[in-house]
C-alpha cells in the first residue's frame, strides 16, 4: 500500500488523491482587506472540501511564471491566517512557496505537507524540512526563474532531464534523513517548458514512476490546454479535467486542481470503468446505490 506520509495524515494513495488549490494572491479574496480575506479563503477551503477535495494547497504567491518574488513578510501576512483555519478542517494541508522562512513557520503553525515548485533548491529550504520529523514535501521540476522561464525553454530530453533532476532531488533528501515515503515528485507543468513539452511529459509520464516515489500533477487551467484549445483561462475546466484524468491514467497520484467538484466526478465515472486502481472511502459505493 502506497501511503504519503505527512505532519498529522498517512495519505493513502491506492487510488488518485485531488488537491484542491486555494490562491491567495491579492485580487482573489482580499478585496475588504485581510480580515475578510482570510474569511473568504476560509469558506473557499470549506467548498472544497464539500466539492471532495482530499488535500488542500495554500499559496501566496510566491513564484509565478512571470511574476516578481513577493516578500517574506506579505507572504507570511497572506498565507498563516488561512492555514490557522485550515488546519481545523480535517484534512491535510499543504502550503505552496519556495522561501525556507515560509517553510519553518508553515511547520510550526503546524502544516502538514510543504509543496515547492523549487524543487527545495533555496539555500536553507532543504534543512527546513529535514529539521521536521514527519512533514509531506512535493518536489517540482522548473527550468530557470520564474521571471524568465518561458521565453526559451530548452530540452535536449524533456523526460530524461526531468527525471535526472528529481533524481537529484530526492537522493539530496535522503542525505539529510528525510525518508522517500515523505516524498511525491511533480513533473512541474508550464514552468520553463513550451506546450510540447508538457505533453510530451505526459505522454510519457509512466516513465517518471520509475523514480520509486508518487507523482504530483498540475495541469489545471494551464496555457498548455490553451494552446491546444484556443480558449483563455476561464474556458478551460474540460480541459482541466481532461488532463486530470489523463495524469491519473499515466499514474499521477494527486492531481492538484481549480475545480475540484467537476474532477472527483470524473475520477468516479473512471474509476467506476475499471480505468483507475481502485480507493474505497471517498470514492463510489456502487452496492448501495440504485442503478440511476
Ligand atoms: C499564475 C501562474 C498563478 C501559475 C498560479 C500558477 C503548480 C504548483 C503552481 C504545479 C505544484 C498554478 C500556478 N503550479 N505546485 N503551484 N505543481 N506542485 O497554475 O503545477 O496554480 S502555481
Amino acid at each position: 500500500m502506497t501511503v504519503w506520509t505527512t505532519t498529522r495524515y498517512a495519505i493513502d494513495l491506492a487510488t488518485p488523491r485531488v488537491m484542491g488549490i486555494v490562491n491567495l494572491t491579492p485580487d482573489s479574496f482580499s478585496d475588504g482587506g485581510r480580515h475578510a480575506g482570510t474569511s473568504a479563503a476560509l469558506a473557499h477551503c470549506e467548498r472544497l472540501l464539500k466539492d471532495g477535495a482530499d488535500i488542500l494547497d495554500i499559496g501566496g504567491e510566491s513564484t509565478r511564471p512571470g511574476s516578481d518574488p513577493v516578500p517574506v513578510d506579505e507572504e507570511l501576512a497572506r498565507v498563516l491566517p488561512v492555514l490557522r483555519g485550515a488546519l481545523a478542517l480535517g484534512v491535510p494541508v499543504s502550503v505552496d512557496t519556495v522561501k525556507p522562512e515560509v517553510m519553518r513557520a508553515a511547520l510550526e503553525t503546524g502544516a502538514d505537507i510543504v509543496n515547492d515548485v523549487n524543487g527545495l533548491r533555496r539555500p536553507g529550504a532543504v534543512e527546513a524540512v529535514a529539521a521536521h520529523p514527519s512533514c509531506g514535501i512535493c518536489l517540482m521540476h522548473m527550468q530557470g526563474e520564474p521571471k524568465s522561464m518561458q521565453e526559451h525553454p530548452h530540452y535536449d530530453d524533456v523526460v530524461a532531464d526531468v527525471a535526472r533532476f528529481l533524481a537529484e532531488r530526492v537522493a539530496t533528501l535522503a542525505e539529510h534523513g528525510v525518508a522517500r515515503e515523505r516524498l511525491t515528485l511533480d513533473p512541474g507543468v508550464g514552468f520553463g517548458k513550451t506546450a510540447a513539452h508538457n505533453f510530451e511529459l505526459l505522454a510519457r509520464q509512466r516513465e517518471l514512476l520509475a523514480l520509486g516515489v508518487p507523482l504530483l500533477a498540475g495541469w489545471s487551467r494551464k496555457s498548455s490546454l490553451g494552446a491546444v484549445t484556443g480558449r483563455p483561462i476561464g474556458q478551460r475546466l474540460a480541459a482541466s479535467v481532461a488532463a486530470a484524468l489523463a495524469a491519473a491514467l499515466q499514474g499521477a497520484s494527486v492531481l492538484r486542481v481549480h475545480d475540484v467538484a467537476e474532477t472527483v466526478d470524473a475520477l468516479k465515472v473512471w474509476r467506476a470503468a475499471g480505468l483507475l486502481p481502485g480507493g474505497t472511502d471517498r470514492g463510489s459505493d456502487l452496492a448501495s446505490q440504485s442503478g440511476r
